[in-house]
């Protein structure tokens, strides 16, 4: 039976557990990244592991979120982040060096490794056949140390693509195709592997962009071939001894099959409050337009930089528009300023920004209020850009180009020829913002900022676990409404004690004042709770409130195994119309839950309505040890008594 390129890769690095869908497995990380968001937890949660250098083949600390330094906050993170990673064995990519997935893409990526990351667009990598998952920082803190990772093995997607993409048509239309027809919760629990003559037509970057914004699927990854085209782009990269053929073979077998034909796609556009909202740009025309902001790590290429400084030569951006480019990396960056491209943008007024994440985690330009706002990115979250009123669009740069001239949603069609853009046969290669660690590390202080707190631990599990209702909220609640995440609470990303007075706040003002009043207790939540990123404080901001466990209609990936990493219960109702019963406030009570964590199914007594609720607790072997030791490090540490 042939096998498709994920499972290669995953059989390559199998220590634990067999190929079936669904069932656990544990595999080998090659490699590991982190970002300055997520990076302070991991690098404090891998100090505690008490490890001196990481154990795999390289591992690198970005910065590129935390980057408005408006009190000394981020740039003492930036310093823990520094000194730690020199110590440890851990390459760091400085300010200003670009977007972890767009710098570890061109300088750091090998098709056939693995790649754990502690940020949820770690997938990105899947544009040049790596297997690519983003994670919480715990368990990037662990495959630092050499530590097998734990996933259920996921079903196995084969998207064949036809055809070849018309003019104007771009990889952004190919996944918000892929969005429109399966939805924020469509790809949970499945690997998306491209494959079919299409393939051949898309460049590394294009490839990106899809595997990237696969993380809005809610995808364990998704994964393209390592074929000619990747060899030609290591070799632009200086790096073609990183090469290898990565493909399935011509009888692979996979869990399920769908076809995209790239000739009938159009330039799409998603529309507010989710990325899966989409719509063909013909619907949307006469939308006025506010604001326009091109970068992020889903749209930020080379190639996509200078598509949008030809759409904007000679030109002037609307009077009504303001217009912001961040390219994704300092190699781009250099290469458009030295070929003329950012020439381009400046003169027809382009705002150029920082190569980072910038606006797309709201750390800066945020709308006017009501705004209308279109974004290269990948999720347009009520309130991520930090103007809860402002509408979000996500579109390719061709569309947010042609619309930061016109000052309404444009169809890029109406503006002429398409551009070409020959990729680069030598990318501008100088890696002088990448500094290596210390031979030991041993010569080495870790600098800590007064801002960095000892992160919240788990307990073990009582028999008795007793709560009430802290709030109830509905479906697709994201990450960024567990812990919003903006220029104001970024910089506290290694202080628990303070985001945790925001945690659930967009859904609940009073949320973090009734856990305290109450003495922690219970969340009650629809579908997909937890989507979006894999920031852990998701989870570390809920376990010091004494949040006990969230009872949902489902979960997304990365946060239910962050929950339970943190030694908190994700319990699924066995019957959804269970969910309606339960108000806010309601006493409930886990009993004999020590016993109980041992089973598939757990009962929660309802002692303010006299009810049972049966939930669904379909988790590993070792995720019920986490629960009863009080979270994975706990469970660690009872595993080397
Ligand atoms: C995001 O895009 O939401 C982030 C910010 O990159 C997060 C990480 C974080 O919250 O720090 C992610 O995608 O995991
Ligand atoms: Fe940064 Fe946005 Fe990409 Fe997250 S999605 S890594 S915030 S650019």
């Amino acid at each position: 039976m042939g096998l498709s390129a994920a499972h290669k890769i995953i059989k390559k690095h199998l220590l634990k557990g067999k190929m079936i869908a669904g069932q656990e497995i544990a595999i080998k990380i090659d490699r590991t990244l982190t970002q300055d968001s997520t990076g302070t937890m991991a690098y404090l949660q891998f100090e505690a592991l008490g490890i001196d250098r990481v154990k795999t083949k390289r591992s690198v600390a970005y910065i590129d979120h935390n980057i408005l330094q408006s009190g000394p906050e981020n740039a003492d993170d930036h310093l823990y982040i520094q000194t730690v990673a020199k110590k440890h064995g851990i390459y760091f990519s400085r300010p200003g060096n670009g977007i972890c997935h767009q710098v570890n893409l061109e300088r750091f990526s090998v098709p056939g490794d693995t790649l754990l990351g502690s940020d949820s667009h770690t997938p990105t990598g899947g544009g040049i056949g790596m297997l690519a998952i983003g994670a919480g920082g715990l368990d990037v803190a662990v495959a630092m140390g050499g530590g097998e990772y734990y996933i259920n093995m996921p079903k196995i997607v084969k998207v064949n693509l036809t055809g070849k993409l018309g003019p104007w048509v771009t990889a952004k239309d190919i996944i918000l195709e892929m969005l429109r027809r399966l939805t924020v919760k469509g790809g949970v629990g499945k690997i998306f592997e491209y494959t079919g003559e299409g393939v051949n037509t898309l460049s590394v970057p294009e490839r990106a962009t899809i595997t990237n914004m696969g993380a809005e699927l809610g995808a364990t990854t998704s994964l393209f071939p390592s074929d000619d085209v990747v060899c030609e782009f290591l070799k632009a990269q200086g790096r073609e001894g990183d090469f290898s053929y990565i493909k399935p073979d011509a009888d692979a077998v996979y869990d399920e099959e769908m076809e995209i034909n790239l000739s009938e796609l159009e330039p799409m556009v998603a529309c507010p409050h989710s990325p899966d909202k989409v719509v063909p740009v013909s619907e949307l025309k006469d939308v006025k337009v506010n604001q326009v902001c091109i970068g992020s790590c889903t749209n930020s290429s080379y190639v996509d930089m200078m598509k949008v400084a030809h759409i904007l030569e000679g030109k002037t951006v609307n009077e009504n528009v303001s217009l912001t480019i961040s390219p994704g990396s300092k190699q781009v960056l250099n290469m458009i300023s030295e070929n003329g491209g950012l020439a381009s943008m400046v003169g027809a007024g382009a705002r150029i920004l920082e190569s980072a994440c910038g606006p797309c985690i709201g750390m800066g330009q945020s709308p006017a209020t009501d705004a209308v706002s279109l974004r290269t990115f990948n999720r347009n979250f009520e309130g991520r850009s930090g103007t809860k009123s402002a509408m979000i669009y996500l579109v390719s740069p061709e569309i947010a180009a042609a619309s930061a001239l016109k000052g309404y949603i444009a169809d890029p069609r109406e503006i002429g020829d398409s551009i070409e853009i020959k990729m680069p046969d030598k990318f501008l290669i100088k890696d002088n913002m990448i500094v290596a660690p210390s031979e030991t590390g041993n010569d080495i202080k870790v600098v800590r900022g007064p801002n960095i707190k000892p992160f919240p631990k788990a307990k073990p599990c009582e028999n008795t676990v007793p709560g009430v209702v802290l709030t109830k909220v509905g479906d697709n609640i994201t990450t960024d409404h567990i812990m919003p995440s903006n220029a104001k609470l970024l910089p506290y990303r290694s202080n628990i004690p303070h985001l945790a007075e925001y945690c659930l706040t967009p859904c609940d003002e009073y949320f973090p004042k009734k856990a305290k009043e109450n003495g922690g207790g219970f969340i009650v939540a629809g579908i997909n709770y937890g989507q979006g990123s894999s920031r852990e404080h998701a989870a570390l901001a809920p376990l010091y409130l004494g949040v006990k466990a969230v009872l949902a209609k489902s979960f997304a990936r990365i946060h239910m195994a962050n929950l339970i990493n943190n030694g908190i219960m994700a319990l699924v109702f066995a019957d959804e119309s269970d969910y309606e019963k339960i108000d806010p406030l309601d006493k409930l009570v886990i009993e004999n839950a020590l016993e109980q964590i041992k089973n598939d199914t757990v009962v929660v007594k309802n002692e303010s309505k006299d009810e049972e609720y049966k939930m669904i607790f379909n988790v590993t072997q070792r995720q019920r040890d986490m629960i009863k030791f009080g979270g994975l490090l706990n469970m660690m540490k009872q595993n080397t008594k």
